[in-house]
């Protein structure tokens, strides 16, 4: 079972900067933490990251037919892109949305998510950890355990 794990703008600095809200971990420490724990769970796991809304839309278009589900942080254009949604929509494979911090605990407008909507669940606020948990909830969602 293929997973990929797609990040967002900006995730590329985690670990570089304002560890007090994204914590310390890097984005490369993220997905070889994903890469693990997937294959511990039987699922193979793929990562990529950008900045380009256009460019994690063809990510998503590629999943279609290769991968059994996706987890997305998809950072601030969760809260801004119809795109997005659009895409995670029209693919029709199960997608999970995941951010490292608690959204409603900040700023009003990052309480609004444009994606959840089209997304089978949400994790958020558990750090780098909530990765691996959404692995998890994906493989659990998939084989109906
Ligand atoms: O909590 C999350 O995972 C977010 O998706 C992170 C996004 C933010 O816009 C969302 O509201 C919540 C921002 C990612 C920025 O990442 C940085 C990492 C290190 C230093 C600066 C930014």
């Amino acid at each position: 079972m293929q997973i990929l794990v797609l990040n967002g703008p900006n995730l590329n600095l985690l670990g570089t900067r304002e560890p007090e809200i994204y914590g310390a971990t890097t984005l490369a420490d993220i997905e070889a933490a994903c890469i693990s724990h997937g294959a511990t769970i039987g699922l193979t796991v793929s990562c990529a990251q950008s900045n380009c809304e256009g460019i994690l839309i063809d990510h998503l278009h590629a999943a279609r037919g290769t991968m059994a589900g996706v987890i997305i942080n998809a950072g601030a254009y969760t809260h801004t892109s119809v795109a997005l949604r659009d895409a995670i929509s029209a693919i029709a494979l199960p997608v999970v949305e995941l951010h490292l911090s608690n959204t409603h605990a900040r700023e009003a407008f990052r309480h609004v998510s444009l994606i959840a909507p089209v997304c089978v669940g949400v994790i958020q606020g558990f750090g780098a950890r909530g990765y691996n948990l959404a692995l998890d909830a994906l493989k659990g969602h998939l084989t109906r355990a």
